[in-house]
């Protein structure tokens, strides 16, 4: 998002700062062993599926639907969506199938963020992070998936992609939310060059300093 906007909207994101947007600070996910997350609207498909869904492979190009999901266990293979509900279905392995249709108000939703939690326990789908091209996770998506959780550790990298934009999401990114107890860095160049943030977790604005400048992304 333009610079000029996010200062229209920075009164807003202050006042939205500390709705839902959980602390990753232990880096381990909190999981009770036995428990089963409240996860009310969201709803949650009785046996895991397949995605099922075709991937551009090696020759992407810039999304239309631009919800979509990358594969970092499967060759960094993208699928894009026309809606934020059916990219979160693929990146679940069709476990979560009616996420809300706004970005934001999903990532808000307690409930769904459990269900995410609960969708890499139980079934091995795993999500490092969705970044967002508009601040408070608005806008155009992309999910990263992944078969394991990021390790507790940030002195490893767990997962990387070094070139954003080969695949259309280069410059782009203003927010994103991470899972799977990751914590993701993001580059100002590619192959992890330039400036980065270090390891971080949620945030509603990546600020100033990396708006709309990333180029390729570590978890860890
Ligand atoms: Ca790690």
């Amino acid at each position: 998002m333009r610079r000029s906007m996010m200062k229209m909207l920075l009164p807003a994101l202050t006042m939205l700062g500390g709705l839902c947007i959980a602390s990753n600070a232990s880096a381990a996910p909190s999981v009770r062993p036995g428990s089963q997350p409240a996860l009310g609207d969201v709803q949650i498909a009785p046996t895991p599926g397949g995605a099922g869904q075709p991937s551009t492979g090696s020759a992407p190009k810039a999304p239309a639907g631009r919800h979509c999901v990358v594969d970092l266990s499967h060759d960094n293979a993208m699928t894009c969506h026309g809606s934020f509900a059916e990219a979160i279905a693929d990146a679940t392995g069709g476990r979560i199938t009616n996420a809300p249709g706004k970005p934001g108000d999903a990532l808000r939703d307690p409930r769904f963020n459990a269900a995410i939690e609960d969708a890499g326990r139980r079934d091995g789908q795993y999500v490092t992070s969705i970044e967002f091209v508009d601040g408070n996770f608005g806008g155009q998506s992309v999910a990263f998936s992944t078969d394991h959780a990021c390790t507790g550790p940030t002195s490893d990298v767990d997962y990387e992609y070094p070139n954003l934009h080969a695949i259309g999401w280069g410059d782009l990114i203003s927010s994103y939310r991470t899972y799977s107890g990751c914590w993701v860095s993001h580059f100002e160049h590619t192959t992890f060059g330039g400036t980065s943030t270090g390891y971080q977790s949620t945030r509603n604005y990546i600020g100033n300093a990396m708006n709309d400048l990333t180029s390729s992304l570590r978890w860890s």
